[in-house]
């Protein structure tokens, strides 16, 4: 099929921010800003590469999960949106130096510049933390699609407006935008070459940045990486990982609310505190599938992604023999009766497999700090958000007024919010990833206005996200202000402030924007 990112001709040799271009990517609220934006981009670019053309601009966007919390890696369907905040690329592509420049607008991150025959050999240093360590996974993802792709000189110049470490996936928008930059570079350099970047649907897209993120050191899902491709207009996107990967949009059937996001400005950097909580969690879940298939005698799961069984191979697996989800979760406290956790020693009776087995497949790609795994706790989580995404699913699809006992939209919404205040509680009770600033935002949201509070993305610090009633958005915004941030951070600027709590929308996923 015809790529749903190539309409517009890349490969066209001048730029210009069109006007009904930049209104195809953002909503009517947003586009003012983004108008500016994009122009100083491209004024940027020219001072920078006086002598190179832009070529295009390649955009992916950040994304807010509004419920299914780390049941993405367990392949468990999500329910996130893509967000107005996104990275954008800009792009001259040809000449002869061989070479790819990266520049960024943010100037903390120094500018780089690599070699392209040393490419394909590259491997990312994970354990340091280097910007343009995004850029190469999109390099790896490109290449993983094409292994024979021969990319071109590239001079490009990076915007991104999503707070890095804030939980809206800024990681994961930088390695899309990258993915697709690389890949509509491919096509631009040799234009008769139809068939690489043609081929490359949304999936292929996802497929390769979700496995070329885990080159940054992080052993996650595919649930960003989906949001900031596949993401629409006024939609959330309903993510399904099994059988196979699929985002279904579902539009909201009530208007009277809002999503407010407020970060907790608590940075949580996955790449030193991986070991002991995001790594571990995927380890803890992928071992509690393992030892459920092996005590319950399930047989071999399938495997996500080379890494090991999923939660939702054991639940189809018990499918199959007539246990139901209630079912499924009994036998998850008979197997792991210890409310106190597994030693490692006990793992090894568990699963019947050596320790140097188990460190070796689950612990030494992605290594992991521990005292007791938390099965028990974690599994019952990963089960009861996979239940949580359905009911909320379930009422999205259905106008307010045909929810039976649900008279009225505020019942309604309040319904629909407290199903993501649940998760919230699970998060922080059974799969111990909030911290005490986002229990304190969402406590503060619930006193203050809103009908459902959660942290958004991994936790351990970065944003929540709240439903409020629309016609209270705004004073709701000025209480947190007021109540969180002016309270723990005296002297913040405005523009901090602003950048930390905003009424978001559902947005446009990747894409490229060419001149005429
Ligand atoms: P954040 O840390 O918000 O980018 C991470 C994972 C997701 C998902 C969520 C938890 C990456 C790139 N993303 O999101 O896949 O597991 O945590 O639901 O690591
Ligand atoms: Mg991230």
């Amino acid at each position: 099929p015809p790529s749903e990112f190539f309409e517009g001709g890349v490969g066209a040799s001048s730029f210009v921010p069109v006007i009904s271009t930049l209104s195809a990517v953002y909503s009517k609220s947003a586009l003012p800003a983004q108008e500016q934006r994009w122009g100083s981009l491209v004024a940027s670019f020219k001072r920078l590469y006086p002598n190179e053309e832009l070529t295009f601009i390649a955009r992916s966007p950040g994304r807010v999960n509004l419920i299914g919390e780390h049941i993405d890696y367990s392949l468990f369907d999500v329910l996130p949106m893509a967000i107005t905040q996104d990275v954008l690329i800009a792009v001259h592509v040809g000449g002869s130096e061989g070479k790819i420049v990266l520049n960024n607008a943010d100037p903390r991150f120094p500018t780089r510049t690599f070699n392209i025959a040393d490419l394909k050999d590259t491997e990312i240093d994970a354990t340091v933390h280097e910007w343009s360590n995004y850029f190469l996974a999109g390099v790896k993802g490109a290449l993983s699609l094409n292994p024979l792709a021969e990319i071109p000189s590239m001079h490009c110049l990076i915007d991104g407006r999503i707070p890095t470490g804030s939980g809206l996936s800024s990681s994961s928008a930088f390695v899309c935008a990258s993915l697709l930059a690389i890949v509509t570079a491919v096509k631009a350099a040799a234009p008769g070459s139809e068939s690489f970047a043609n081929a490359v649907t949304k999936p292929d897209l996802v497929q390769s940045a979700v496995v070329s993120e885990r080159h940054v050191g992080v052993n996650s899902g595919g649930m960003d990486q989906s949001a900031s491709v596949f993401g629409v207009p006024g939609h959330a996107l309903r993510v399904q990982f099994y059988p196979e990967l699929k985002a279904t949009p579902i539009a909201f059937q009530a208007d009277e609310f809002a999503f407010v996001i407020a970060n907790t400005l608590v940075v949580a950097d996955k790449h030193v505190t991986g070991p002991i909580h995001y790594n571990l969690r995927v380890v803890e879940t992928t071992l509690a599938a393992e030892i459920l298939a092996k005590q319950c005698g399930l047989g071999p799961l399938p495997i996500r992604d080379g890494f090991g069984g999923t939660l939702r191979g054991v639940v189809e697996a018990f499918k199959v023999r007539g246990v139901d989800i209630a079912g499924v979760m009994d036998k998850v406290k008979q197997v792991f009766s210890k409310q106190e956790g597994y030693t490692l020693a006990e793992t090894v009776q568990l699963l019947g497999q050596s320790e140097i087995e188990i460190t070796q497949k689950y612990m030494t790609r992605f290594p992991v700090r521990f005292e007791r795994f938390q099965f028990r706790a974690r599994a019952l989580h990963v089960l009861e958000e996979a239940e949580r995404v359905k009911k909320y699913c379930e009422m999205l699809n259905h106008a307010p007024a045909e929810h039976g006992d649900i008279d009225g939209e505020e019942k309604y919404l309040r319904a629909l919010a407290s199903i993501m205040t649940a998760s919230h509680t699970s998060c922080r009770d059974l799969f111990d990833c909030s911290c005490a600033q986002l229990d304190e935002i969402v406590s503060l949201a619930l006193a203050n206005g809103a009908y459902g509070s959660r942290l958004s993305g991994a936790g351990w610090g970065g944003a929540t996200v709240s439903l409020v009633p629309k016609d209270k958005a705004v004073e709701f915004v000025q209480c947190l202000k007021k109540e969180y941030y002016l309270k723990h951070f005296p002297g913040i600027s405005e523009e901090k402030i602003n950048d930390a709590i905003c009424i978001t929308e559902p947005a446009l996923g990747s894409a490229v924007v060419v001149g005429n």
